[in-house]
């Protein structure tokens, strides 16, 4: 390989990490139960809902949030991260729907995870909800531009050079 096609192999290695930098979850926290269960059908709800994940997770950081088909919140206080389990409290439930619980925790190795699951409520409660949901916790995973500015940089960088070795 000449030294330029060697440095676009690697700009172009870069650049693929890059754009697949959310596929690189394998070395993650991967979430292995959840409670309730994922589309489970419930006629009240729980206490608290949680997430469980194979390996401890940093507890800093955490954000879970339950909410409902009327686009309120219905987790209450703060997430609680202990060990591999990441859990918040939930208020007594209102409306019969689909409740969506939103978490974004931080592995062991500090990449963010994010995820969600729903469940069914199937009994209408009493309890009343928090405010009006905030936009979904997104997955704030590292921006691709420096890597692809890096690759740009890279192969300017290698075209020059072989354009001196050449000259
Ligand atoms: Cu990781």
């Amino acid at each position: 390989m000449t030294p330029l096609r060697r440095l676009l192999s690697v700009a172009f290695i870069t650049v693929v990490m890059a754009i697949n930098g959310t596929a690189m979850a394998w070395a993650h926290a991967v979430r292995e139960a959840a409670d309730p269960a994922p589309d489970s059908a419930l006629s009240t709800g729980p206490a608290r809902v949680s997430a469980t994940f194979n390996e401890q997770l940093q507890p800093t950081f955490a954000a879970m949030t339950v909410v409902g088909p009327d686009g309120n919140l219905w987790s209450d206080g703060t997430p609680r991260v202990q060990g591999s389990v990441v859990s918040v409290g939930l208020r007594p439930l209102g409306p019969t729907g689909s409740y969506a619980v939103n978490y974004r925790v931080t592995s062991a190795d500090g990449h963010v995870v994010s995820g969600s699951w729903s469940f069914i409520l199937t009994a209408a409660g009493t309890g009343a909800p928090g405010p009006s949901a905030a936009p979904p916790v997104s997955d704030r995973g590292l921006p691709v531009w420096p890597f692809v500015a890096g690759a740009a940089a890279l192969i300017a960088a290698g075209a020059v050079w072989a354009q001196r070795r050449r000259g």
